[in-house]
This record gives structure tokens, sequence and C-alpha cells, in this order.
């Protein structure tokens, strides 16, 4: 499986190149292919205990990444589809320690190696969700971001609590670096005087190499936001919205979840007893129900009719927030099955949109970057072969590859980048409007005319692509230029496509 039209182009000349050179540089596009036939590679990423292993096993489908203490949250972990079940430890010398799934099926706690020694832990799933997305587990960022942290709660006159810490361990820095896009959890509102917060939030970034193009924001465990059962999302909805404009350089968007509910769901954790138990509770009296939800500690002890065992169990598996939301459910349709249950809850812990947006956002510019990264390869593949034919043979075929109107893309996505981090500045409309083109396939999203048809749409990307050429020649210093050029040229192309089409851009 390849991540999308550009890979998909770049697998093809790969073969084609491997059918033309010698042996020794054959070995090594064959790498670069093979490399490109794997699933996109989403890194998971956030400070300590924000839910991060709890989302990785709703994006797995199944419960398999220890989320309690255990030398396993210390460890990158990567989940990657296999024909069988297997779990290693890679030790830093390169040999592997074959380890047991625990009884419950989970990664053991204990990894039988002194963690030093260990580089990360490869685990091969059946998992079906993982033929199209391998999944990175990083432990928790420390929290001992001292000099930005002291600095931060000096200006502010108070102790600093950064989402994120610059200070992150190297195994992590690379694994996060190694996959395409990332995923950031935080779980505390980043406000627009949380000077620390958002500097940590993009040294982090930074050092992850990431950028809007590739990351996106979780903001997770909204239930605890506004306590006991309540409904959290007329909060969280807002405050996401927000949190998103302010690390608008830093994450394409923010996303809140319920990350428990979606492990809960996805991973197939709520039993017809589990259901049964809450349509039991779900007829007591509406006071008494409001009682036994105003507090853990309440839900946890208060006389009820299910026992102290399985409320524990329920408040593990769904927290107040999906028990009350449970509960107001079964009360409404008191025959309400728990396949339907389990659907409503995934639906109500925001899970879907995030699975969305992976799908709709990270996959696409993913393939842009994976193509990317595989031209890179063949350039220096290249640059270190001795043999001259096999060096003209690639390098034919690099230049051949660049000049197909699709491959602008790789350009359009370099220069985007370097405008979303900030390294160019462009006044924030044409900002916007390059990170559209560089990043969406809908033309009408890019050109925001949604109701447009194709003869309009072409009109509208010429005029853009004149627009762009007239701030190339005419806008400010060479930096935005060069920015501008390679912007003109993107809505030509976008022009000339929806005129041969009539809809959409060929990909
Ligand atoms: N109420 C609630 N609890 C959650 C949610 N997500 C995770 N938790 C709980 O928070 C605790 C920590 O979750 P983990 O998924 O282990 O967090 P982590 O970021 O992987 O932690 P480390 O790897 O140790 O840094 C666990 O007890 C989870 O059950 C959520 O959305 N709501
Ligand atoms: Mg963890």
């Amino acid at each position: 499986m390849t991540t999308g039209p550009l890979t998909q182009r770049m697998a093809t000349l790969c073969d084609e190149i491997v059918a033309q050179v010698g042996p020794q540089a054959g070995e090594q596009v064959q790498q670069v292919r093979r490399r490109l036939a794997e699933p996109l590679r989403v890194a998971i990423a956030g400070r300590l205990k924000a839910g991060k292993s709890t989302l990785v096993n709703a994006l797995i489908g199944r419960r398999v990444a220890p989320t309690a203490a255990g030398e396993c949250t210390r460890v990158v972990t990567r989940f990657r589809y296999g024909s069988a079940d297997r779990v290693d430890a890679v030790l830093r010398d390169g040999s592997r320690r074959s380890l047991p799934l625990g009884e419950d099926g989970m990664i053991p706690q204990r990894l039988g190696v002194s963690l030093a020694r260990v580089a990360y832990v490869d685990v091969a799933l059946t998992s079906e969700n993982l033929r199209e997305l391998t999944v990175v587990d990083t432990p928790g960022l420390a929290s001992t971001d001292t000099q930005l942290s002291a600095r931060a709660a000096a200006q502010l006159g108070e102790p600093a609590t950064a989402p994120f810490d610059a200070d992150i361990d190297e195994d992590s820095a690379a694994e996060v670096a190694a996959a395409e896009a990332v995923i950031y959890v935080f779980t505390q509102a980043v406000r627009a005087d949380d000077v620390h917060a958002l500097e940590a939030f993009r040294a982090a970034s930074a050092r992850l190499a990431s950028s809007p193009i590739n990351a996106l924001g979780v903001f997770g465990k909204i239930d605890t936001l506004v306590g006991g059962a309540a409904d959290p999302w007329p909060v969280a909805g807002p405050l996401a919205e927000q949190q998103g404009a302010l690390l608008s350089r830093t994450v394409a968007q923010v996303v809140p979840v319920v990350g428990l509910l979606a492990e809960t769901g996805q991973a197939g954790r709520l039993t017809a007893a589990d259901c049964a138990a809450l349509q039991q509770l779900s007829t007591l009296a509406p006071g008494e129900l409001q009682v036994l939800l105003a507090s853990v500690d309440l839900f946890r002890t208060r006389p009820a009719p299910v026992d102290p065992q399985r409320r524990a169990r329920l408040l593990e598996l769904l927290d107040l927030y999906g028990i009350g939301f449970a509960l107001a459910q079964l009360g409404a349709d008191p025959q309400l099955g728990t396949g339907e249950l389990v659907r409503r809850l995934v639906a109500a812990s925001g899970f879907p949109r995030l699975q969305h947006t992976v799908e709709q956002t990270l996959r696409w510019r993913a393939d842009a970057i994976k193509a990317g990264w595989a031209l890179s390869r063949l350039e220096r593949v290249a640059g270190h072969t001795a043999t001259g034919r096999d060096r003209d043979t690639l390098r034919d075929a690099t230049e051949r590859l660049l000049r197909e109107p699709a491959y602008h893309r790789l350009r359009l996505l370099e220069v985007a980048q370097r405008v979303a981090t900030g390294r160019v500045g462009l006044p924030a409309a044409w900002e916007q409007e390059l990170i559209r083109l560089a990043t969406t396939s809908d033309p009408a999203a890019i050109l925001r005319l949604p109701h447009a048809g194709p003869e309009e749409l072409a009109a509208a990307a010429v005029e853009a692509a004149n627009r762009w050429r007239v701030y190339a020649v005419a806008g400010a210093g060479p930096a935005q230029s060069r920015v501008a050029q390679v912007a003109h040229r993107g809505f030509h192309l976008l022009a000339q496509s929806l005129r041969s089409t009539g809809t959409q851009v060929p990909r």
C-alpha cells in the first residue's frame, strides 16, 4: 500500500530505476521503495499522562498500550501491521528480545532488559486499522524544562506549566522526526497570556521537525474540564477553536476528544454485562441519579443496585461523563443494545472527527511529504554512486519527475512550510491562501468558493495566479518573491487542470 498518487508515481519510478542500474545502487533504491510502501507513520507526542497511550489504543482499535505506570510507558513503542502478533524490545546494539503479550493482550509491564539498553519496542499486530496507519507512542515529555520555565515564571510571577517542554529525550525526538505526521496531545488550556506554554510548544515542535503542515493538536480529556457528569462540549468546542488559533503556527487544527470513551468504544471494552449494569442504574429516580453522578467518590460509595466492583469498572471504562451520557441514552431508550450504545459513546467522544481529520489532512499531506523524502534520498544515492552511468540514470529520472506538473506540489509544500513556521513573512491572507493551495486537494476549498462551478473556479485560479505574479515582482523581499513565484505556478497549474478536467486537480 502506498500513501497517495505522488508516492505511487515515485514507487513506479524506483522500479524503473532498479531495472536500469547496477546491484549496489539498485539495493539502495529498493530500500527507498520499501519505505514508500509502508503505511503513513503518525507519532503521538505530549506531556506526561496527557492520555497519549489511551488515544493510541483508540486508533489501533485494541487495548495494547499500557496506560498505567509501568516500564512501557517510558519507552518509544511502534505499532505496525503484522501477519501475527509479536512484541520485540529492540536494543541499542540492534539485537531483539522477543516478549510475550500479557494475558490481558497488552504489552507486558516489564521488559526484562534494563531500560537504558532499549532503543524502542516494536509491536506487530494483526489489527486491521494498522494496515493504513503505523502509530508511534512516545513517553511523556519530561517536565524539567528549567531554563524556559524559570524565565517564564519570572515574567509572569507564577509557576510555569507548559503543555510541552523543549526537553525531549533523544529516542522520542528521533522517532517523532522519522514519522510523517505528529499528533500532539495536551490537556490544559493554552491561553494567549501563557507565554511560556506557547514558547515551549513551539520549541518542542521545532525539535520534532513538525509544523502546521504535518501536525495536529488533540485537546484531550475534555470530560475533565467541567467536572462531574456535565456535558463538556459547550466549553471544549470554543476552547479548542481558540487554541487552534493560538497554535496556528504549530498545528493544522486542534481537535477536542474524550480519549477514554474513544478507547473503550473502539477497543470493544464495554460488555453486555456493563450495559446491563448501566441499564439498571438508569432506572433510578432522577434526584438519586444526580447525587450518584456528582462525584467519583459518591458514584463509588452511595448505596445503589449495582455492586461496587462493577461501578469501579464503569468508572475505569467511562468515567463520570461517559457514565452520565450512557445513563441518559438508556433512560430515553431502555431497549438500547450494547452495540448502539457504544456507537453513541464513540460519537460523544469526538473521535470520529479526529479520524476524519487524520484521514483528510494528514494522509493527503503525507503523500507529498513521503514523496519529497524519497526524492531527496534518490538524489543522495545519485551523489554517492560510483558508476557514472548509474548516476546519470538516477539524475535523469528525478529531473524528469520534478518537471511533471503534479510534482509542483513538493515545491509548494516546501515554501508553505517556510511561511507557516514564520521563516518567511507574508500578509496573513496570502499566507492562508498559500497554505490552502499546498495542503488541500479541493479547488473550491483552496479558492474559498464552496458553491462555484468549474468555470468560475478556473477564472478565480487565473486571478489568483496573476495576483501572485504581481506580488512576486512588486512585493516585499527576495524570499517573498521566490515563494510568490512558486504560488503563481501552483495557481496557474490549478487553472489549467480545472479547464481540462472540469472539476478536480489530477492526482
Ligand atoms: N477521564 C478521562 N481519563 C482519561 C482520558 N484519557 C486518558 N485518561 C486516563 O488518564 C490516565 C493516563 O492516560 P495514558 O493514556 O496512560 O496517558 P499517557 O500520556 O500515555 O501517559 P504516559 O505515557 O505515562 O506519559 C489513564 O488513567 C487514563 O485512563 C480521558 O479522555 N478522560
Ligand atoms: Mg503512555
